[in-house]
């Protein structure tokens, strides 16, 4: 090796050993967890180890944050009939909602025009449990098709409202509307 290249070569493990303090400062104690793992396995080049640990690193961070909520779908609840229990609710990016149908009557589904920009809009059958990632930040607004308009609705916040005009800004049948109203002064209320 010339010397050169050893300088190189140096200055790239002070490199690494800078990202990985910062990284090991960011997030504790499971660098030690995971390190442990990629290095027992003495086969692995050392790079590719590093590499390793920051990917399963990064898993460990989302999937320590990442929340499940749960939302039943209900003929009967504690707030009146053919509700969302809860129907409104605050979550941050990344995290789950399982909505789970009480009886077999009830789907859930996105409502047209009432997500955030580059989300994905979901359907659930009519008596399927279906769980949802919700990354994108903004309101979501969804229904159960067959008692829309008996305003069986709900609204979810993740992060900031971004989409909150664009969502109110949609049509509402029957009973729907009024509880929309209500749910869209909670976010006002609450942001
Ligand atoms: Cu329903």
């Amino acid at each position: 090796m010339t010397p050169q290249r050893r300088q190189t070569g140096q200055l790239y493990f002070a490199q690494q050993l800078r990202q990985r303090k910062s990284l090991a400062r960011a997030v504790g104690s499971k660098v030690a967890a995971v390190e442990a793992v990629t290095h027992s396995r003495k086969d692995f080049p050392l790079k590719l180890r590093l590499i390793t640990a920051a990917a399963a690193l990064l898993a460990l961070a989302g999937a320590a944050n990442a929340e499940e909520h749960i939302v039943q779908l209900l003929t009967k609840g504690d707030k009146g009939s053919m509700v969302f229990q809860p129907n409104f609710m605050k979550a941050a990016p990344g995290d789950t909602v399982k909505f789970v149908p009480g009886d077999k009557t009830h789907n859930v589904e996105t409502i047209q025009g009432m997500i955030p920009d580059g989300a994905q809009e979901f359907k659930g059958k009519v008596g399927e449990t279906i769980t949802v990632t919700l990354t994108q930040e903004g309101v979501y607004g969804v229904k159960c098709n067959p008692h829309y308009g008996l305003g069986m609705v709900a609204l979810i916040v993740i992060g900031k409202p971004v989409n909150l005009d664009a969502a109110q800004a949609v049509k509402q049948v029957g009973k729907a509307r009024t509880v929309f109203t209500e749910l869209f002064s909670q976010v006002t209320k609450t942001n």
